[in-house]
């Protein structure tokens, strides 16, 4: 394309900017550096927030949980190679998790990098990124920019959500076109996401299974919260009379106090059902595969709610098929269902509801207890009343014990508020998470963090003063991983493997930066600090110093571990 320089000129940078915009993408997460550092500035001089952070894995951590909070894909901004890379595993966890994202990596030139001639921060980033995303497309012409991006866009978040990565070479952003061409070459991306419609027959034939359940289970996965199809969800489970099990962030979707919630009586309603429809929830290990002693011994047919057709039959046989987007599915479930339907038998549900309320009353008197240092349970008394009182607060959750007895502990109350470490299990999505998750909603956000998951992404505590963001760090210190008990079992003056400094102080990083820190030694501390924190709005951190001895290895996925017979624990 040959440039008439005596016409109005645009140039990389500006059309990078200009498809984001015509885009409705506001909020990019990042870190400047060569060669992307003006891109970020002029995404700022036009409008964009461009929020800088301190390692590339949180900015993406912070792209993937935007992505899923608000269905459109958030967008990570990396530098080449090292910054690539440290991006790389926030792209490949929205994958893993569905979540819709696009990391946009500078690289260095094709040329150079091609030839291995050792270019400043060489590598071959596409073919790097190609196996752990869902699409990666490279862009080597200006007039490209419009369809690059909307191929990006595309890729993200239609049939299943997931990661995308786009390479933008240095020598782009500078190349310099007619600003009429440059115009035209936008795409304005026309109905992202397609609502897929399932077949009138497999509705039927969900329908006809559902029906003939005695003991049937609807399990909610963190597709149907993504989906945002609440509504007609909360009509399906309401209509069918059936319980419901909420898996980790699709508690709230429908309130944990529902009367037909089966959270507390998971393994009853696991084992004991006979037909479960699954809805935006995979059978992967978090669900034990379908199979095996936590589904006990009598048969079961699945129906299965998915928009990818590939889950389908993945671990175990699925008797009804439900393929589509959730909305489009939900709504034609009930329309099949018509205008009387047999509730979910009773014998059944009084079974579940019992076994529910027995868990839940054996629970409550151990979040009553004052201990000090505390236990999880002590900690947990407290912040579970702050989100019962405050239910529009996001809760983001890592850790192992800190993870699991949170969860269990914290009821939810509304969808999308509970956001954690995923598929994967992965630590350091926290302070990402938090950050995206104030900036995305505007409401305040509680990080429930166990000392270790928090030190994957601890520095981040300045993004988070940086930009006087409403959220509250509560930092589950218990003097390491599991547990800060641990002991050296060579007998040498190193510490355990799994044990940190003892009465560390992270209140004080928060103090480094300006934000407010607290050391909390019992839950009545715990309660006041954090009232204090979501009321003010000013970036806490909360040192909550838990008993080192309280925590189980592992927490509840202990059995994971690897057991050799040669060597007994
Ligand atoms: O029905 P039953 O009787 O079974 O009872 C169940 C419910 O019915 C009942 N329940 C209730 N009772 C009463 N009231 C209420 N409200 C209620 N609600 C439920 O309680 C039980 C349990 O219910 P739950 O939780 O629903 O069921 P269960 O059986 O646990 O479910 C199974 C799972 C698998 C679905 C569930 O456990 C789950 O979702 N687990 C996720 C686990 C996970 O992902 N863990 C994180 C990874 S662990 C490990 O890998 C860690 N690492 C390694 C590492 C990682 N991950 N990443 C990276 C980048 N590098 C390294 C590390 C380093 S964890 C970790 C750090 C840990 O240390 P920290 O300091 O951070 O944390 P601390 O442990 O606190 O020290
Ligand atoms: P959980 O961990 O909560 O069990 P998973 O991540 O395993 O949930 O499963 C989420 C599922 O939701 C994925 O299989 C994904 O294909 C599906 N999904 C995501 N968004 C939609 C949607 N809009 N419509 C239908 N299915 C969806
Ligand atoms: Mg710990």
């Amino acid at each position: 394309e040959t440039v008439d320089e005596t016409q109005d000129l645009t140039d990389g940078f500006s059309l990078v900017i200009d498809a984001m915009k015509l885009n409705g993408i506001d909020t990019i997460y990042g870190v400047p550096g060569i060669p992307i550092t003006d891109l970020g500035r002029l995404a700022q001089a036009a409008g964009i927030r461009v929020l800088s952070f301190r390692h590339e894995q949180n900015a993406g951590y912070a792209a993937a949980i935007a992505g899923f909070l608000t269905k459109k894909p958030g967008v990570c901004l990396t530098v080449s190679a090292p910054g690539f890379l440290n991006g790389l595993t926030a792209l490949a966890h929205a994958t893993t998790n569905c979540f819709p994202m696009i990391l946009v990596s500078g690289s260095s030139e094709r040329e150079i990098v091609d030839l291995q001639q050792g270019d400043y921060e060489e590598m071959d980033q596409l073919a790097i990124a190609k196996p752990l995303c869902k699409a990666a497309y490279r862009v080597l012409h200006a007039q490209d920019i419009g369809i690059g991006l909307a191929r990006a866009i595309r890729a993200a978040v239609s049939g299943r959500p997931g990661g995308v990565y786009l390479d933008l070479p240095a020598k782009l952003f500078a190349q310099v076109i007619n600003a009429d061409v440059g115009a035209k070459s936008l795409v304005k991306v026309v109905d992202a996401a397609p609502a897929q419609f399932p077949g009138p027959a497999a509705v039927k034939r969900a329908l006809d299974v559902l029906k003939a359940a005695k003991r049937p289970l609807i399990i909610l996965g963190k597709g149907a919260a993504y989906a945002q199809a609440d509504d007609a969800i909360k009509a399906l489970v309401e209509k069918s009379g059936v319980p419901f099990l909420p898996m980790s962030m699709a508690k709230g979707l429908l309130s944990d106090m529902h009367p037909q919630c089966a959270g507390a009586a998971r393994s009853t309603v696991l084992k004991d059902s006979d037909v479960v429809m699954l809805i935006g929830a995979r059978l992967n290990w978090l669900l034990s595969h379908g199979k095996g002693r936590t589904w006990g011994d009598a048969p079961k047919k699945f129906i299965h709610v998915d928009i990818e057709p590939r889950e389908m039959d993945s671990n175990v046989e699925i008797a009804a098929p439900v393929v589509g987007d959730i909305g489009s599915c939900v709504e034609a479930l009930l329309d099949g269902m018509g205008g009387s339907w047999p509730k979910a038998p009773a014998d059944w549900t009084g079974t579940v509801t019992a076994k529910r309320d027995e868990n839940i009353a054996k629970m409550a008197p151990r979040f009553m207890n004052n201990k000090s240092p505390m236990d999880y349970h002590g900690a947990l008394g407290a912040l579970r009343t702050i989100i019962k009182e405050r239910p529009d607060t996001i809760l983001v959750n890592e850790g192992a014990n800190t993870l699991d007895l949170a969860r269990g502990a914290i009821d939810m109350y509304k969808p999308r508020k509970r956001l954690d470490v995923g598929t994967w299990g992965v630590m350091g999505v926290g302070m990402g998470s938090a950050i995206a998750a104030a900036v995305e909603t505007g409401h305040p956000v509680l990080a429930v963090e166990g000392d270790s998951a928090f030190g994957f992404c601890g520095m981040e505590i300045e993004t988070i003063c940086r930009y006087k963001l409403p959220v509250c760090v509560v930092v589950f210190n218990n003097d390491g991983i599991y547990r800060g008990d641990g002991v050296n079992t060579g007998g040498g003056s190193d510490p355990a493997t799994t044990a940190f400094v003892k009465g560390a102080r992270y209140d004080k990083m928060a103090e480094a930066f300006g934000g407010v820190g607290v050391n909390a030694t019992t839950p009545d501390d715990l309660r006041r600090a954090v009232n204090e924190a979501l009321d003010s709005g000013k970036p806490t951190l909360i040192n909550a110093v838990i008993d080192p001895a309280a925590g189980a290895e592992s927490g509840r996925i202990g059995n994971l571990n690897p057991q050799s017979k040669l060597r007994k624990k």
